[in-house]
């Protein structure tokens, strides 16, 4: 009796200590707080793949951009360094060109056209650009639809945007619209953001609802103009070699882990977009909600035929057309 216990209770350690050898633990980074729909999406990653792989993998994941920001993660996912990433588009670019097409400002209806031609063939596709430069694409997410806000006025029409320095995102599709539109851009990576405009070294910058609130920019900006001037995906990032190595079985976890990850990661945007303007105008915004969106086309038209020569008018019209 005894006996049989304490060999029940050896084996049982020693299950215990081949099972803690066997697991091995993966960092995943935001550069936004946790309290977030990126939060959301990298939690909710975390918790299936350690459920899905029955705890051999555990994800830890880092916010606020301490482990860098997400030009510096993607790198450190490129070279190794860092399994995964969770990221906006804002400098895969500089990775990987051929998503640059998806920044181009005006190119999606709303976010259902978003989601659709991303989940359809052109955003599949897409994903598997990412293998020649070391990275497994697991799942395109969502940050969101983008708005403007900055310190000095209302913002209703490009007119309003004439000479106002604001912070863009490390984005070349970016930087080339937003002068088109007469703003002083000012590239920067994101967690100098709100430094930068409460120090008044920017006087805007331009974000989803679900940023502005999650990184508190009510504190540091007054105007808010729902200009929806361009959609921002999400992209589950992974580090290829890591990802290869992993079995048949552990990839499906992934790729499964990282969808409901995005399922998390849009729910908590429709929510963030739903309650955002009132939650704003709470905390003192003033909140342009009918900007002249006419106006901001017409006004990028210039910008945009540069944006058909260079990516091609039938794959943008591919990717406008899509139902
Ligand atoms: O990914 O850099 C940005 O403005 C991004 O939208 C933000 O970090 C969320």
């Amino acid at each position: 009796m005894k006996l049989n216990s304490l060999v029940i209770g050896l084996s049982l350690a020693l299950g215990l200590v081949s099972s803690a050898a066997a697991q091995t633990t993966m960092r995943i980074s935001i550069s936004i707080a946790q309290n977030s729909h990126q939060g959301v999406a990298i939690d909710t990653f975390a918790k299936e793949v350690e459920k899905r792989t029955a705890g051999r993998y555990k994800v830890q994941p880092f916010y606020s951009g301490s482990l860098g920001g997400e030009r510096e993660s993607i790198e450190a996912v490129q070279l190794g360094t860092q399994e995964l990433t969770f990221s906006s588009t804002g400098p895969v670019p500089n990775f990987v060109p051929e998503a640059r097409i998806l920044d181009i400002p005006f190119l999606f209806r709303d976010k259902a056209h978003a989601r659709a031609v991303l989940d359809g063939p052109i955003g599949q596709e897409m994903l598997t650009k990412f293998d020649a430069k070391g990275f497994k694409a697991l799942a395109w997410g969502e940050n969101g639809i983008r708005h403007m806000t900055n310190s000095k006025r209302d913002v209703n029409s490009p007119d309003d945007l004439k000479g106002l320095k604001m912070r863009t995102m490390e984005n070349p599709v970016h930087v080339a619209a937003y002068k088109g539109l007469g703003i002083v851009t000012t590239p920067m990576a994101f967690p100098e953001v709100f430094t930068a405009l409460q120090q008044g070294t920017v006087d805007g910058q331009e974000n989803p609802l679900s940023v502005i609130m999650a990184a508190k920019f009510d504190q540091v900006q007054k105007h808010l103009s729902l200009t929806g001037h361009v959609y921002s995906p999400g992209i589950f990032l992974m580090n290829k070699a890591t990802f290869d190595k992993l079995s048949a079985a552990d990839k499906q976890a992934f790729l499964e882990a990282a969808r409901e990850g995005v399922k998390a990661n849009r729910a908590r945007v429709d929510e963030d977009d739903a309650k955002g303007v009132a939650e704003l105008r709470a905390k003192g915004m003033t909140v342009i909600e009918n900007v002249d969106k006419a106006k901001f086309v017409a006004t990028l038209a210039p910008v945009n035929a540069k944006f058909e020569e260079q990516f091609g008018k039938a794959n943008i019209d591919k990717i406008r057309n899509f139902k």
